[in-house]
């Protein structure tokens, strides 16, 4: 990296306002969750393609993971998917783990692939197919205590196909018991984020659809219940960080499953496609992290940013990296937002001017910025290249073709 580069940045921040160490600070604080599942192979419903070197166990997920937080420094945690990711012995995990400078994070409980949920899971009409899955998000409960996990997060397949295939508002019974009786199991410490998502595989109607749906359950169940927004989970068009802010004010925004879109519930590479509205989502958050209230800074503080994505197509490492720096990227620029001349726009009534405060922020360049970052840890300036030159994606390739997958 040049260092003049560098300097040309800070003296264009200056200029526009900006307090450059304390963005440094807090893009040095920030960490993104990756899923164990991102690692394996998957597909559409029309095929899985079978890449080679793909991990065959929970055990190498973690390896390959490990070198994702090893070439960013920001992805210590990761997610699991039980049972993608069923272990005899959960401690083996956890230190497994441990010993390649990662944390066990969210647990994702799976009710959507086994035969017997093909009414549902916790909405089934059939109480023993009921008791089954939620058996599962108890045993996930006590999979999280064992980890060291405190956050469960939950998304149900559950939904019909037409209309009158079911009582609608019993199943909403249903899930909420099943929740409730989840939730009790918890302990004081963990929280249970709640993920909604508009269709599939459902195509009539998903039991939780919305974030309304989400936060209404999370409402009833207590503190500890959130809402996590997986950003590939809306219709074309709507607005997703009016959601944020919204989940901010009510203070119920658990997390996010991050994953960029064109259509529908794609999981490509985040910020592939609309990297504006991921800045956009960021400018939310950033704008309650620097309220006045407390409560509100520190319910920004606790939210956990995740990715939640397949790739079917491309090297999933590399890929799972870009990802994680396109988060960065967004999250970097988002706090070049001059917040004071934002406010002033709004108070005045100037439309143009606000609305320049947003998107010259988005305009901003700051690769210079994460370099620099990168340099002063000790991380690779250029992480995505510094991994390919590694040898690992090679070494990986002896484990063959047919790994993991869903
Ligand atoms: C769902 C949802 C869940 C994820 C599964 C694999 O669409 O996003 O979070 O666990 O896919
Ligand atoms: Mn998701
Ligand atoms: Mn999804």
């Amino acid at each position: 990296m040049s260092d003049r580069a560098y300097t040309v940045f800070e003296e264009i921040q200056k200029n526009r306002g900006i307090n450059l160490e304390q963005v440094k600070e807090r893009i040095k604080q920030f960490r993104v969750e990756t899923p164990s599942w991102g690692y394996g192979d998957s597909g559409t419903r029309f095929k899985v393609f079978k890449q080679v070197g793909v991990p065959r166990n929970p055990f190498e997920k973690l390896d390959d993971a490990a070198q994702v937080h090893k070439f960013t420094g920001i992805c210590p945690s990761v997610a699991l998917h039980i049972p993608w990711d069923k272990v005899d012995d959960y401690g083996k995990l956890k230190q497994h783990a441990e010993e390649r400078g990662l944390t066990l994070g969210a647990i994702n409980p799976n009710l959507f692939q086994e035969d017997e949920y093909i009414f549902g899971s916790v909405t089934n009409s059939n109480p023993a197919i009921r008791r089954k899955a939620i058996d599962h998000l108890l045993e996930c409960v006590d999979i999280a205590r064992t980890v060291g996990s405190k956050v469960l997060s939950l998304w149900f397949a559950d939904g019909t196909n037409y209309p009158g295939q079911a009582d609608i508002r019993r199943r909403k019974h249903w899930m909420r018991e099943a929740l409730a009786e989840m939730y009790k199991a918890m302990d004081p410490d963990m929280r249970m984020l709640i993920e909604y998502k508009f269709f599939e595989p459902g195509f009539y109607h998903t039991d939780l659809a919305d974030w309304g749906m989400a936060y209404g359950l999370a409402l009833k169940l207590g503190p500890q219940a959130e809402v996590l927004v997986d950003t590939g989970h809306h219709a074309q068009g709507t607005n997703v960080e009016h959601i944020v802010a919204n989940l901010i004010d009510e203070k119920r925004l658990g997390g996010f499953h991050f994953n960029s879109r064109k259509y529908a519930d794609d999981d490509l590479i985040v910020g592939a496609i609309d990297p504006y509205e991921l800045f956009r989502i960021f400018c939310e958050i950033d704008a309650a992290a620097e309220d006045p209230d407390e409560s509100v800074r520190e319910h920004v503080g606790r939210i956990a940013y995740m990715i939640d994505q397949s790739h079917n197509i491309e090297p999933k490492i590399p890929a799972m990296i870009r990802s994680v720096l396109n988060v960065q990227t967004q999250y970097a620029k988002a706090l070049l937002v001059n917040r004071a001349e934002l406010a002033d726009a709004q108070s005045a009534g100037d439309v143009l001017a606000a609305e320049n405060a947003v998107r010259s922020a988005f305009e901003q360049d700051v690769t210079p910025l994460l370099q620099a970052i990168r340099e002063e840890q000790g991380l690779p300036v250029d992480p995505v290249k510094a991994y390919m030159d590694s040898g690992y994606g090679s070494a990986i390739l002896a484990r063959g073709k047919g790994g993991a997958s869903w």
